[in-house]
């Protein structure tokens, strides 16, 4: 008899209904007007070639014991019994913590993890090192938006101010006239949220909003980073340029009299000496479109048009993710901040200003009014911390100091470092560097369900169960459905659950009842849920019981007022409801952070040259974007990745101008080359990539073959090419999204692909 249950990803919910083979049919949730075509990736997942079947421990590592090696990514692995694996790490970490303290364990294990609530892997691994060890080095802000996390609260406020609770899609459907979207609004990246998501409303509130006749401007390097329905003019920019064309804007509203200067005195600080740097009283270079024409590639007649229809409209400026992982992420967000407040419209319905419209589907609504069920993380007894995307820099220079939002921090010195629920092969740049850097590590573990690279990287590598095999509750924190996730299958091989492996550890460590505090998972969710219904109750809406809500699948949970938040009452009474800013009001000059003195960003927008530009042996520029067919790299393995590759590779799109003056043609296996490295992908031409760009995503699991001495990912990693530097010394971000590379057809043979399949364990006997 076939039995099927509802669960829920961070990319929609969805009932699956197993087949005897194991195989899944999934069914996208009734509500959902515009379901992910990415959940079909976990129809052929459970029993996948790819997933851990057993505990598995690095050769090197069981006959030299812990300890810096080349040999990490290299080694075979031996499968060892969990009882055994279990004494061995929990006495390695015993070892770290009384030698080295837990100061030396690094566990900001970033990732994107799991939906659940309950089995949320960093939560558990925090948990885990907080209660067991005493703590551990962290990491702050994300992959996604770390630019974003340091400058914001200097010039506007709280990140979620602007990201969350801000401008709905609800109002851009209603109310706004022009989009001006920086970087674009891609419906591949809207169709993630962190936690889950019920409805994907992104495309029909765009194509209501064009309807009514709205307008929307595509400001990106690829026509595709905005849908059909938008009808969107496309100003096919030159990557990284964006700050130099709103500034040319912002010159044009400044000289023609076009900006709100009521707007600018009463909500604003410092729009007088950042005026001086855009006339070029300040430097002697006027921000006019002509200077911005030959920089950002767009007409200048463009750029002075496009201002103009912004001052006469309610506007909208929409800055994408994307445009802060890059070299000075940090300029565009302060500059298009500055443009939105040069046109008055912040704080009313639609217009203004949003960080991140678009870039992922929890954005463009209003909040969840009651706390979700979320796992206690303990206390953390180390407070080093490092700028998330400086982990090769931390590994590589363990006690250097480096400068980071106005502190002077140093570099940790890691022995151990703990991972489970991210892919750090997936999600840092230049790999080759991150792999030789690991090397100095005594030990590095890694919990997955799937053999990714940064398994093949480890020391110990756990066999987690994945979100299917394991019954959780999921909830976004701007999504109306709170769904009850039941397990579909039982666990894959020996695989155990991260919460049941960390009790494990702490029970050997003498610190089981600290982590585990005497319940089992059930009882963990039920407790977690407890929280939620007492808000529930509170509020007096209907608050079932964890098996009321079980029968019924998921429960409807209540919604902030779209009301416009911080940024609406700041605009009603500057005064009465400041911002969270040092002055409480836009900050278009930050004394803080002119006073910290960085060159890399000074004290208002500016445009600044980059290191990293296209010259003769790296002519092209790489946009290495997310993925249309996965979340970054997870279930790379699935139907829906897999099907979008071309024998087994990722795929590159090129304008067919740069493919032509590189006798490169539909379907050749090329390279890509940097100086970091070298990765091999398909190509496939477009227009709708512009004239000296190449866009491979991200998400193919890195792959890499010895060939000629050094290491090719054969598979189409781009982070096997990009640069690892940070945004700038006040945001440290990851620059993942742009990197200059050359492209050439492939002449020698074709290494297959292989990463999809785990490796098959030695025998110690065997090895040796
Ligand atoms: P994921 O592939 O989501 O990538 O980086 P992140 O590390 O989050 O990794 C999640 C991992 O968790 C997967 O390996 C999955 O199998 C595992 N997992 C899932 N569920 C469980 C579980 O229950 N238990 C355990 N133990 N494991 C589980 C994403 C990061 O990449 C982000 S957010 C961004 S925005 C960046 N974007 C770019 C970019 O634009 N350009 C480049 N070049 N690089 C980027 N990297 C960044």
């Amino acid at each position: 008899m076939t039995r099927t249950f509802t669960h829920s990803s961070h990319w929609g919910a969805f009932s699956a209904t197993p087949d005897e083979a194991g195989r899944l049919a999934i069914t996208p949730h009734a509500a959902d007007p515009d379901p992910s075509p990415i959940l079909q990736n976990f129809t052929d997942t459970l029993a996948h070639s790819a997933r851990v079947a057993r505990p598995m421990v690095r050769r090197g590592w069981l006959t030299d014991g812990p300890g810096p090696t080349t040999s990490r990514g290299r080694d075979e692995f031996v499968a060892v019994p969990w009882d055994e694996v279990l004494d061995r790490l929990a006495a390695e970490l015993t070892r770290v913590r009384d030698d080295f303290g837990p100061e030396a364990v690094f566990g900001g294990s970033y990732g994107w993890s799991s939906a659940g609530r309950f089995h949320h892997a960093q939560s558990q691994v925090h948990r885990f090192l907080n209660t067991a060890l005493g703590g551990y080095v962290r990491s702050v802000g994300t992959y996604s938006s770390a630019a974003a996390y340091a400058i914001f609260p200097h010039i506007v406020g709280r990140l979620t101010d602007v990201s969350r609770h801000n401008v709905t899609w609800e109002q851009v459907a209603n109310d706004t006239e022009l989009v001006l979207a920086f970087g674009g609004m891609a419906l591949k990246n809207s169709t993630i949220a962190q936690g889950g998501i019920s409805a994907h409303v992104e495309r029909g509130s765009m194509a209501k909003a064009r309807a009514r006749g709205a307008r929307f401007v595509n400001i990106a390097p690829l026509k595709s980073d905005m849908p059909e329905e938008a009808g969107a003019d496309w100003l096919a920019i030159q990557p990284g340029t964006d700050t130099a064309l709103m500034l040319a804007m912002m010159h044009v509203l400044y000289t023609e009299g076009l900006a709100d200067t009521g707007f600018l005195a009463t909500h604003t600080v410092g729009f007088d000496r950042f005026a001086r740097y855009l006339t070029g009283e300040a430097d002697g270079v006027a921000k006019t479109p002509e200077w911005a024409a030959p920089i950002t590639g767009i007409p200048a007649a463009t750029i002075a048009d496009l201002a103009r229809a912004a001052a006469k409209a309610r506007t909208l400026v929409a800055t994408a993710h994307a445009l802060q992982r890059s070299e000075h992420g940090e300029q565009p967000l302060w500059a298009g901040l500055t443009l939105a407040a040069m046109l008055g419209d912040i704080g009313l319905p639609g217009g203004g200003f949003h960080y991140s419209l678009g870039a992922m589907g929890h954005t463009g609504r209003p909040p969840v009014a009651v706390p979700l069920p979320t796992l206690p993380q303990g206390e953390n007894g180390v407070s080093t911390y490092i700028p998330v995307a400086r982990v090769t820099d931390m590994l590589e220079k363990p006690g250097t100091a480096y400068d980071y939002n106005g502190k002077r921090l140093t570099y940790p010195d890691i022995k151990l470092m703990y991972w489970a629920g991210g892919n750090p092969f997936h999600h840092h740049q230049d790999l080759d560097r991150l792999a030789k850097a690991l090397g100095k590590l005594d030990t590095f573990v890694v919990h997955d369900y799937a053999f990714t690279s940064a398994a093949r990287h480890a020391d110990i590598v756990l066999p987690a169960t994945m979100t299917l095999e394991r019954e959780d509750l999921g909830a976004g924190n701007t999504d109306r459905l709170l769904h009850v996730m039941r397990k579909v299958a039982e666990p894959h091989g020996e695989a155990r659950d991260d919460y049941a492996i960390f009790a494990g550890l702490a029970e050997r460590m003498g610190r089981g009842e600290a982590f585990t505090e005497g319940r089992d998972a059930e009882e963990w969710i039920a407790h977690l849920y407890e929280r939620t219904r007492a808000a529930l109750t509170a509020k007096g809406l209907p608050a079932p019981t964890l098996a009321e809500l079980r029968d019924a699948g998921e429960l409807e949970l209540p919604l902030m007022p779209d009301d416009g938040a911080a940024l609406a009452r700041f605009r009603a009474d500057p005064e009465g409801a400041p911002l969270a800013t040092p002055s409480g009001k836009i900050e278009i000059f930050s004394a803080t952070i002119d006073a910290m003195g960085y060159d890399d960003c000074p004290g208002h927008p500016v445009w600044l040259d980059r290191s990293e530009v296209p010259r003769a042996d790296a002519p092209l520029w790489l946009i290495a974007n997310q993925p249309a067919t996965r979340l970054h790299s997870q279930l790379d393995y699935g139907a829906t990745s897999r099907a979008a590759k071309r024998d087994g590779r990722e795929v590159a799109r090129l304008n067919p101008a740069d493919a032509a003056a590189r006798g490169i043609g539909e379907g050749d296996v090329v390279v890509v080359t940097s100086p970091r490295g070298q990765c091999l992908a398909t190509a496939a031409l477009t227009t709708d990539v512009l004239e000296g760009c190449v866009n491979l995503s991200t998400g193919a699991w890195y792959d890499p073959v010895e060939i000629g001495g050094a290491r090719v990912c054969v598979h189409g990693n781009p982070n096997a090419v990009t640069l690892d530097r940070g945004t700038s010394k006040l945001g440290q971000g990851c620059t993942g999204q742009l990197s200059c590379v050359e492209v050439a057809r492939w002449t020698g043979q074709v290494p297959g692909v292989t990463v999809h399949s785990a490796p098959e364990p030695v025998t110690l006997e065997a090895a040796e």
